[in-house]
């Protein structure tokens, strides 16, 4: 897997597009989740929704099921200019851009309308915008709905029982004190891993929404499915800064187009995907178990206490507290 992807990384250096001749171009954007999926699906939309915009002069070409890499990888090939695109979730941007740090807060966010709201707003805005300095464009936040804790072999219904799991988390040291807040043993390691890590008990259990837990098949391997929403930590869509900046002002403009346009379109598809993995998941055998969640709330103090540390941090935070 790993020269497989450098290899890709390489071949992909050298075309962070593909060049149609008159400087047409087809951007590559990578997404580690299947066709069908509500975040490959609303990239596939833009790229449609930008070739009307520029009347055929741009496209977008979906490369999924982390065809290009775990999302690490096209963090770092998108970057450097190799990939155009990214799709990937607000998490594996914690390290690199500090101001990701705010959505993916636990118990930061009071409903979905609400994560919505705010991150249609300047707040958001602010965020996707600062993390220009390293290299990305934020296009647009997608929805990711709320994160929940799953295990293999033992239920957890309140915050003692997470006690000493171990529990793989996204690549992000936020991630690992969310964890280790509850008591758990955090263990980063990319999403592609995480089925045998659950088969072969490496890990105990994860946390995911209902759609990525459906489309991992992870309820077959850790049926066990607690209600602790603790993160609604969104999709991030990023564009190369490098790729970016060599496009026209009026092409750059058809480009947030068409990302702005997709948002709605997959808000319906998120809304109806979360409904049906919830069935499909049930029907294969996961109990859906309520938990103590003030326990877990009570428990997330450490976590802001050392990653919410500095003015502008604390001023999102407070902002988003206070949005309506
Ligand atoms: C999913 C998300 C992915 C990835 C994955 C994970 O919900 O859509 O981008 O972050 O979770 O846990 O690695």
């Amino acid at each position: 897997m790993k020269l497989k992807t450098t290899l890709l990384a390489t071949a992909a250096a050298t075309m962070a597009f593909i060049s149609m001749g008159a400087q047409a171009t087809e951007f590559r954007s990578a997404d580690i989740h299947p066709d069908g999926y509500p975040t490959v699906e609303a990239v596939k939309f833009m790229g449609e929704r930008l070739k009307a915009l520029t009347n055929g002069k741009h496209s977008i070409k979906v490369f999924n099921n982390s065809a290009l890499g775990n999302e690490k990888d096209t963090i770092e090939q998108t970057k450097i200019g190799a990939l155009a695109m990214a799709r990937v979730n607000i998490a594996p941007m914690n390290n690199i851009c500090a101001e990701t740090q705010v959505p993916t807060m636990p118990f930061l966010f009071r409903s979905k309308e609400h994560m919505r709201h705010v991150l249609d707003g300047s707040i958001g805005e602010q965020i996707l915008a600062s993390c220009a300095p390293q290299g990305f464009i934020g296009l647009v936040y997608y929805d990711s709905g709320a994160r929940n804790l799953y295990t293999a072999k033992k239920p957890v219904r309140t915050l003692a029982d997470a006690k000493g799991m171990k529990i793989r988390v996204q690549q992000s040291d936020l991630w690992v004190s969310l964890l280790e807040a509850m008591g758990a043993n955090a263990t980063p390691m990319p999403f592609g891993e995480v089925y045998t890590a659950l088969k072969t008990g490496l890990v105990d259990g994860a946390e995911n929404n209902y759609p990525s837990y459906e489309s991992s098949r992870h309820f077959e391997v850790a049926k066990y499915y607690s209600i602790t929403e603790h993160s609604m930590a969104p999709e991030m869509l990023l564009f190369s800064k490098r790729t970016w900046d060599g496009l026209s002002a009026e092409d750059q403009k058809a480009v947030r187009t068409a990302a702005k346009e997709s948002v709605p379109f997959m808000r319906k598809l998120w809304d109806e995907r979360e409904e049906k993995s919830l069935a499909t998941v049930k029907a294969g055998g996961a109990e859906i178990i309520t938990v103590d969640k003030v326990s877990f709330q009570n428990a997330m103090k450490p976590v802001y206490d050392k990653f919410i540390t500095d003015a502008k941090l604390k001023d999102l935070v407070k902002r988003i507290q206070e949005t309506k």
